[in-house]
């Protein structure tokens, strides 16, 4: 029986693999000066569903990528070619933004191997020699390619997570976590370069009731509708986050108790005059809200702001709710 060569194996690889248009949706990017290098692998890259860009030489190769970054998934690059040559080219697509995982394979004459180390050296995640054997090709961008989307997946995957470590899922504000390592960033920032910041600390009015009356489904339309009555008020570099159960807390750098009072009221009066209704159901809701700032009252850490604002808001339970105290 005759010995295994690298054509047996690429196409005993291709076979498992079974080339298909698994890949539809997703472009190669082809660079060669010869066309029909260009072609022939834009024709083999095709069978497997992928969409083509060419470019003639590395200048117009990275222009093409700087063009269509977010798109491109792959690239095959030749190193010898006039005006820029491959090297370059992945060199420099690597410094661009979201190139950090995108598979560039190296297209090189044989015998050169000072070409595919130069290749790697630039940024190549793999190599090819001319003339390359259709089906090693194709076993080589599929698996490359097999990785992108595995990659992508633990992206979509650590976005999500990080969504829920962070987020309020009812509410989609910050959640207390977020809140109080920023807040702490934040009260750290104003001490350092002598500014103010504020903290608002809300607490809806009687919400037993609404709940009790309503039901929870409303309770919870109620929150949503608060949260984003909160978000749209404040400035964006402002900190909004739901506390707890139907507490809320706002940041507020650069912010004296005076500017943060005006704030607080507006949030408040909007509130209260907002019509709060859901599915056949009307309630009109309140808000209590304590208000303190750094520079008014010299507390020592984030925590102790909070607890200044906190005490704030019970003064305004006690005189009677409905209202904004320092
Ligand atoms: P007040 O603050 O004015 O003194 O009265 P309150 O009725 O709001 O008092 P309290 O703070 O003790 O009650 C808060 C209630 O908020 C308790 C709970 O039923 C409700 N609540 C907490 N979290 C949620 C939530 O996620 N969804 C809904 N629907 N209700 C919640
Ligand atoms: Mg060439
Ligand atoms: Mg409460
Ligand atoms: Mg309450």
């Amino acid at each position: 029986s005759k010995p295994f060569d690298r054509g047996d194996i690429a196409a005993a690889v291709c076979k498992v693999l079974r080339p298909q248009s698994i890949f539809s949706g997703m472009t190669a990017l082809v660079v060669d000066d010869n066309q029909s290098v260009r072609k022939m692998v834009g024709a083999c890259l095709e069978r497997i569903g992928l969409s083509i860009i060419e470019a003639v030489n590395g200048r117009q190769a990275y222009a093409r990528m700087q063009e269509h970054v977010d798109r491109i998934d792959l690239a095959i690059v030749d190193f010898d070619m006039p005006i820029m040559c491959g090297d370059e080219f992945i060199h420099l697509s690597r410094q661009l933004p979201e190139t950090e995982h995108l598979p560039m394979l190296s297209l090189s004459g044989s015998g050169d191997a000072n070409a595919v180390l130069r290749m790697f050296r630039a940024g190549a995640t793999d190599y090819l020699v001319k003339p390359f054997i259709a089906e090693e090709l194709l076993a080589r961008v599929q698996v490359h390619l097999q990785l992108r989307r595995h990659m992508r997946r633990l992206e979509e995957m650590n976005r999500n997570l990080y969504d829920k470590a962070v987020n309020d899922a009812l509410t989609g504000l910050r959640n207390k976590r977020y809140f109080q390592e920023a807040f702490e960033e934040a009260f750290a920032r104003a001490q350092r370069i002598g500014i103010d910041v504020s903290c608002l600390f809300f607490d809806l009015d009687h919400f037993k009731q609404v709940n009790d009356t309503c039901g929870h489904g409303f309770g919870d339309y109620v929150l949503k509708t608060v949260g984003a009555l909160i978000k749209e008020t404040v400035r964006r570099g402002d900190l909004a986050a739901r506390f707890g159960g139907e507490e809320f807390v706002v940041a507020l750098p650069n912010t004296d108790l005076g500017q943060a009072k005006c704030v607080a009221e507006k949030i408040r009066r909007l509130i209260a005059a907002h019509p709060f209704r859901d599915q056949g159901l009307q309630w009109r809701v309140t808000v209590s809200i304590g208000v303190a700032s750094l520079l008014s009252a010299r507390p020592s850490s984030a925590c102790g702001l909070l607890q200044l604002a906190d005490q704030a808001l019970y003064r305004a339970k006690r005189a009677g709710r409905d209202r904004v105290e320092t």
